[in-house]
């Protein structure tokens, strides 16, 4: 089965080269990196790993145009280049490369398997208390409201069936920034599609700066109740179903 994992990054230079040896230690598989000009150099590591293996690819944007157009650029080339599977991961080593062959083994019979803090067998290594308690609020907030059956709404390790992603009309995405692994979620329950978690542990960003905010995770809680209002059905593309 052919698989991607789509990484994006934003001043990950500490990171990238290691994450990217660590995967490549556990399983061989294709990687892309969507580096938004990050100022720190990220994409000229990128390229310098480029030379080592064959399969690292690289796009790299203007400028910093948030999360969501990245993870929807990725997956415009998963599907473009035909895979089977696609990862979503973050540069930062908070999501552990040990879970890639957890994923790829509950993806056969999901349309969408979710790395999840929150159910039996996960956690978070080394957040503080009100990290924690503002992660944990923030996921009872967006699944009340939205009715979602699912214990980590807001994680961002996640597997695709690519041929599912196919059906959605990836265009109409609202989302910009954090609030699209919520949107994602709730597109492919309100259409019927099949959702797994499986548990993983978070751990803390290994080196550099988080870009998440007060700003950022509120927009994102004001962002639900636009979902919690929106024609789901809209997003099916009917012309290929
Ligand atoms: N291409 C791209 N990548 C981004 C952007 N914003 C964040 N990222 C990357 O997305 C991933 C998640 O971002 P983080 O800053 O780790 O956000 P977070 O995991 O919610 O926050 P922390 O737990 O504090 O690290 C990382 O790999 C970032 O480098 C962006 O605007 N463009
Ligand atoms: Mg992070």
């Amino acid at each position: 089965m052919k698989t991607l994992i789509i990484i994006p990054t934003y001043n990950e230079s500490e990171n990238i080269r290691p994450l990217i040896e660590e995967i490549k230690s556990i399983i061989d598989i294709d990687i892309l990196i969507i580096d938004d000009n990050s100022p720190d150099g990220t994409a000229s590591i990128v390229k310098e790993i480029q030379k080592k293996y064959s399969n690292i690819f690289l796009i790299q944007r203007k400028g910093k145009l948030g999360l969501a157009s990245a993870y929807i650029e990725g997956f415009k080339y998963a599907i473009d280049k035909e895979y089977d599977f696609v990862f979503e991961m973050d540069a930062d080593f908070s999501h552990n490369p040990k879970y890639i062959p957890l994923f790829i083994e509950n993806i056969k019979d999901s349309d969408l398997v979710i790395g999840s803090r929150y159910i039996k067998g996960g956690g978070v290594l080394n957040w503080s208390k009100k990290r924690l308690f503002i992660s944990k609020g923030g996921n009872i907030y967006a699944k009340t409201i939205l009715g979602l059956p699912i214990k980590d709404v807001t994680g961002g390790f996640k597997c695709f069936r690519v041929s599912t992603l196919k059906k959605i009309n990836l265009e109409l995405i609202k989302s910009e920034g954090y609030s699209f692994q919520i949107e994602i979620n709730y597109i492919f329950y309100k259409n019927g599609f099949r959702i797994k978690e499986v548990p993983i542990i978070f751990e803390e960003r290994r080196e550099g700066a988080s870009k998440m905010s007060k700003k950022i995770f509120f927009e994102a809680m004001i962002q639900v109740w636009h979902f919690r209002f929106m024609n789901c059905k809209k997003f099916l593309k009917s012309d290929i179903l």
